[in-house]
């Protein structure tokens, strides 16, 4: 069996190409000014730092072939998915729905709802539009996930201990094996980042596994060699 180092210990690498890279919520929205993040009060700058290694792990994956699943927080239009305990939460200068300097806050298909250009899917790549913080929860997620037969799951996007920690724990109690990648993932707040890092592996990995980028390459070249030569399917 094929590991890649991480913390607390090696994260196992399935015997087939079972496993994923999930990008959460890389949308203007949280990236910009004049979005979501932005109206909240929060120093957006602050997350572009992990854009280039995102983008490398990106390529890293699409050039193995390996599936690639992007999430976007929205909500249609009329609101109807968006509850009032939601849109009410945080006395923003915008509330999800208002129009903003990139259209209307957190809907779906406005120009502040797309992903960054730096990131953009490609069409063989899933989107998963997702009404809450957890990728789970009112989505095709997991049907996606057992259809495709996927156990292993790589989290990295933003934010660290909202939309990126609430997915993984979803994913960790559905009984996928989750890694969240250290320096593909930022919060607005770093104290909040570090903290869910050490929440993950603490008490033995109760959450799953960190590894940084760098980690998570090295492990899986050899481990995509041997299934190469072992004859799995090239994707
Ligand atoms: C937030 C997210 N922070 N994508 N959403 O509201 O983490």
């Amino acid at each position: 069996m094929f590991h890649l180092d991480a913390q607390p210990y090696a994260y196992p690498l399935p015997g087939d190409r079972s496993l994923a890279l999930v990008i959460i919520d890389m949308q203007r929205d949280f990236m910009e000014p004049g979005g979501f993040g932005d109206a909240l009060g929060n120093d957006v700058s602050l997350l572009q730092a992990i854009v280039p290694r995102l983008q490398n792990l990106l390529d890293f994956f699409r050039a193995h072939h390996l599936p690639v699943i992007h999430t976007q927080e929205c909500h249609q239009p009329d609101l109807s998915d968006c509850p009032p305990s939601k849109r009410d939460r945080g006395n923003g200068t915008l509330k999800i729905g208002d129009q903003g300097p990139m259209g209307r806050i957190l809907v779906y298909g406005e120009p502040g709802n797309q992903i960054i250009p730096e990131l953009a899917p490609q069409a063989d790549e899933q989107v998963i539009t997702k009404p809450g913080k957890g990728a789970f929860y009112n989505t095709p997620l997991q049907a996606y996930l057992q259809q495709a037969g996927i156990t292993h799951l790589l989290f990295t996007g933003v934010t660290t201990e909202v939309c990126v920690q609430t997915t993984m724990r979803e994913a960790n109690d559905r009984g996928y094996t989750c890694l969240m990648v250290e320096d593909c993932t930022e919060s607005y707040f770093p104290a909040f980042k570090q903290s869910t890092l050490e929440m993950i592996r603490a008490q033995g990995g109760i959450v799953g596994w960190t590894a940084t980028a760098d980690q998570v390459q090295s492990g899986l070249t050899p481990w995509l060699e041997a299934l190469t030569v072992g004859g799995a399917h090239a994707g």
